[in-house]
């Protein structure tokens, strides 16, 4: 039997990786296989993609440019890795997807919902995810966490956590504008509130939405 495709969506520092990590813990004592898996990335080739548009160094460039450099990026994980792993019967679980590049590149970015569907109809085909997971939270609140563990661990801000404020409360409403289109597959989740709590709603809502896992 196919495995689920669950995703985790959201701003900058709302908590996905944490989540996404909690959910695969939580599905992996229940019995499930699952791999967890990321966008930028996913894959050798898809690593080094994410390397490339994270990188603060590289030239700026046009959210055509942007979504076709994820896209390539897709095209592999989700040939490489997403796919495969489904048809086995694994469980995915992955830190962002398609809705990224809707917000990021398409209601940020300014790129219009032709060609976007136009990318995911060649690049993901049917693969779509199962579930998807929404941390909305105030973007003041996700760039202080981000900002706050680049101070504890000494790694860069990337490009995007270095826009402004602005940029980021574009970015929240336009996920949240995704959220209402799609109530069936996407649940938006409160993220300002502990982690622990946070990751009981998930498990509600996933076994409300898919059944028992
Ligand atoms: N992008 C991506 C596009 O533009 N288009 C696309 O198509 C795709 C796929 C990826 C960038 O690429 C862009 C979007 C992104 O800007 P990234 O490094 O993967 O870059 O960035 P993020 O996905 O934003 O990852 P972050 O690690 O910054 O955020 P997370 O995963 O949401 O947050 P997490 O779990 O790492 O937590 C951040 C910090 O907060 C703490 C954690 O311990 C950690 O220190 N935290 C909490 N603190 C308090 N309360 C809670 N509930 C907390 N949960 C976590």
């Amino acid at each position: 039997m196919r495995g689920k495709f669950i995703t985790f969506e959201g701003g900058e520092g709302s908590g996905k990786s944490t989540q996404a990590r909690l959910l695969a813990e939580h599905l992996r004592a229940l019995g499930r296989t699952v791999i967890e898996t990321r966008e930028p990335g996913g894959s050798p080739f898809a690593e080094r993609v994410r390397a490339f548009i994270l990188d603060p160094t590289t030239p700026p460039h046009a959210p055509l440019s942007e979504a076709l450099l994820f896209s390539a990026a897709r095209a592999d994980h989700v040939a490489g890795t997403i796919r495969p792993a489904l048809a086995a019967g694994t469980w995915v679980v992955c830190d962002r997807f398609t809705d990224s590049t809707r917000v990021y590149q398409g209601a940020a970015g300014g790129l219009s919902s032709d060609v976007l569907d136009e990318l995911e109809r060649i690049v993901v085909g049917p693969t779509r995810p199962d579930l998807t997971f929404l941390l909305d939270l105030d973007p003041a609140s996700g760039l202080g966490r981000a900002q706050r563990r680049a101070v504890a661990t000494g790694a860069p801000t990337d490009a995007y956590e270095a826009r402004d404020l602005a940029y980021h409360e574009r970015l929240r409403r336009g996920f949240l504008d995704l959220a209402r289109g799609s109530p069936g597959r996407l649940v938006v989740v409160d993220a300002g509130a502990a982690v622990h709590v946070i990751a009981n709603q998930i498990r509600t809502h996933l076994a409300e939405r898919l059944g028992a896992p």
